[in-house]
């Protein structure tokens, strides 16, 4: 299925204009008087769903605003293409392919037939193969080349292949197995790679390549660095199979690498490298939770799965909080979005939404192949709460930009000790509300404040918030978590009329590095590119006295 775009695409049509229109009526209007006016006003833009309290009634919007939302959405036919995506409809036209990242968590037992073929039963194959991996690494029946169990496991991908697995690590680290090491190595640069190995011994260490296509020039090199220091230690070529297995779709590259196709855990092109953590990229969050956590994080991706699938528009929480954000990205231009986590095992969180919300919709060009004439993706951006405070909040007051915050707290802390996890709460809670309501001049005045003093501690507020909060961050907790933004991402992409499911700007990054690679290593070879690009390959080609 395709989109059915309006012929004079999104800002033709009439949903559009109107909530262009009704933004002048908006631009002026302060939360602090939108409060003053409704005392129901936090009850009526709030929402529960999937354990999470939504409370949006921080923003610029009155219900007349909502409802100019939800007729977009309407017009843009949502719903359906909500179930184009969940049935396997090739809704990423650009590369021919179906988007089921939601197949990855459905329940043992559903049918989807892709192509005459049910996936669901695939998936849970893959699932069943990496629990009894799981469970032979933690029992000990697996062992490295010399007989010691495997204590160390090192994830070797990038992008969607490093981002998701690095991120549940951090989050859910209250939940892992302590008596075990897990690293992350992405960057082609070798300083990753080392500092990630130095303390390690290769005896007691498992490699994971994790990568798509088992092709992308980072992971390909730190994997065959990796082999190298394995056997300078163990010597001996047979170690491989007992120290390496790989997560990929390429059977035929991960066997040329000389790793045991027995020892691959298998995805589908059906799933996106940024959409993938909870497929067999995510061997190392189940290593580290037990696949029954893991199983646990699948049914909270899968709950709010169903929400979105099935709740009506006005009461979809992934559905407001993308509609609120192409509000603020198109009609306020505001060009950023902060996530700010109050919770530090969420530290890389922000990290990931980037490559999800970026990569996803970091697109100029309709399904039809028309420029846009509107923005798309915001940035999104954001550190941890409280940290962000004592740095960047500042301009989030103060400075000239309108910043939107998703604020992300939880009622129960992982560690609570003495009364940190009241002081980190007051702190959310009082952020949101002195940027809504903001200090005004009168009230600056009136606490004593020296005359020339008074406009620098002026607070404008009127800046839009979001507050999710929840229980207690779990394993569940952050399925539903980051399902909420994954389909966020997809209403945006929907209304945007955009394909959120290729990368082209990265397949490009991939393509010209590897060109230049030779060229940097010959002192000879004649360069053809522009006169700064040539300048600088001549710069590193004389450091190694090349040339
Ligand atoms: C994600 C992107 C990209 C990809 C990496 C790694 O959606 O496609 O970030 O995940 O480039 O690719 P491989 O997994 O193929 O190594």
């Amino acid at each position: 299925m395709t989109a059915s775009p309006h012929p004079q695409g999104l800002t033709g049509r009439p949903e559009w204009k109107a909530l262009g229109d009704h933004y002048n009526a908006m631009k002026s209007m302060h939360l602090r008087d939108l409060f003053a006016g409704d005392p129901n006003r936090a009850k009526t833009f709030s929402l529960s769903a999937c354990d999470l309290f939504l409370d949006y009634s921080k923003n610029r919007i009155v219900a007349e605003t909502m409802h100019l939302l939800f007729s977009l959405a309407k017009a843009a036919d949502l719903k359906a293409h909500t179930e184009a995506m969940f049935t396997g409809g090739r809704i990423n036209i650009t590369e021919d392919r179906a988007v089921l990242h939601t197949a990855l968590r459905s329940p043992r037992g559903t049918v989807l037939e892709v192509d005459g073929h049910n996936v669901i039963q695939d998936v849970h194959e893959v699932l069943d193969k990496m629990a009894r991996f799981c469970d032979r690494i933690h029992s000990g029946d697996w062992k490295g080349h010399t007989g010691k169990p495997i204590k160390n496991v090192v994830n070797i991908g990038i992008g969607g292949s490093d981002l998701g697995p690095v991120m549940a690590y951090e989050a859910l680290k209250h939940y892992s197995n302590r008596g075990m090491t897990f690293r992350f190595v992405s960057n082609v640069d070798a300083t990753d790679f080392a500092e990630a190995t130095f303390d390690l011994n290769p005896e007691e260490t498992l490699f994971i390549v994790a990568s798509k296509t088992f092709t992308t020039q980072e992971t390909m090199t730190n994997a065959l660095t990796a082999r190298q220091w394995l056997l300078a230690t163990l010597n001996d070529e047979a170690a491989v199979a007992k120290h390496f297995v790989a997560v990929s779709t390429n059977a035929e590259k991960v066997q040329e690498f000389g790793i045991d196709t027995a020892n691959m855990f298998g995805f589908w092109d059906w799933v996106g490298g940024r959409y993938s953590m909870d497929s067999a990229i995510g061997l190392s969050t189940m290593l580290a939770l037990g696949p029954d956590q893991f199983r646990d994080m699948l049914s909270g991706f899968h709950d709010m799965d169903v929400h979105f699938r099935h709740a009506p528009l006005e009461e979809n929480m992934p559905v407001i909080m993308a509609l609120l954000g192409i509000w603020y990205s198109n009609f306020f231009n505001a060009s950023t979005i902060a996530v700010l986590p109050y919770d530090q095992y969420l530290k890389r969180f922000p990290a990931y939404l980037q490559q999800l919300t970026m990569e996803s919709n970091g697109k100029s060009v309709t399904l039809t192949g028309a420029s846009v004439d509107y923005d798309t993706s915001p940035v999104y951006w954001g550190e941890p709460g409280t940290n962000g405070q004592h740095s960047f909040y500042q301009l989030i007051h103060q400075g000239t930009h309108l910043i939107p915050c998703d604020f992300i707290a939880f009622c129960r802390s992982l560690n609570p000790i003495n009364d940190h996890h009241d002081k980190l709460m007051a702190n959310v809670f009082a952020q949101s509300e002195a940027l809504a309501f903001g200090k005004t001049s009168e009230e600056v005045a009136a606490e004593g404040t020296q005359a020339n003093l008074v406009p620098h501690r002026t607070f404008p507020g009127n800046r839009p918030s979001n507050t999710i909060l929840a229980e207690k961050l779990t394993p569940r907790l952050l399925g539903t978590l980051v399902s909420l933004y994954e389909h966020i991402v997809f209403v945006q992409g929907i209304i945007y009329e955009i394909n959120s499911f290729d990368q082209w700007g990265v397949e490009l990054g991939k393509v010209l590095a590897k060109r230049i690679v030779p060229e940097l290593q010959s002192g000879s070879e004649e360069l053809s590119h522009d006169s700064s690009t040539n300048q600088l390959i001549e710069h590193y080609r004389k450091s190694h006295g090349r040339s």
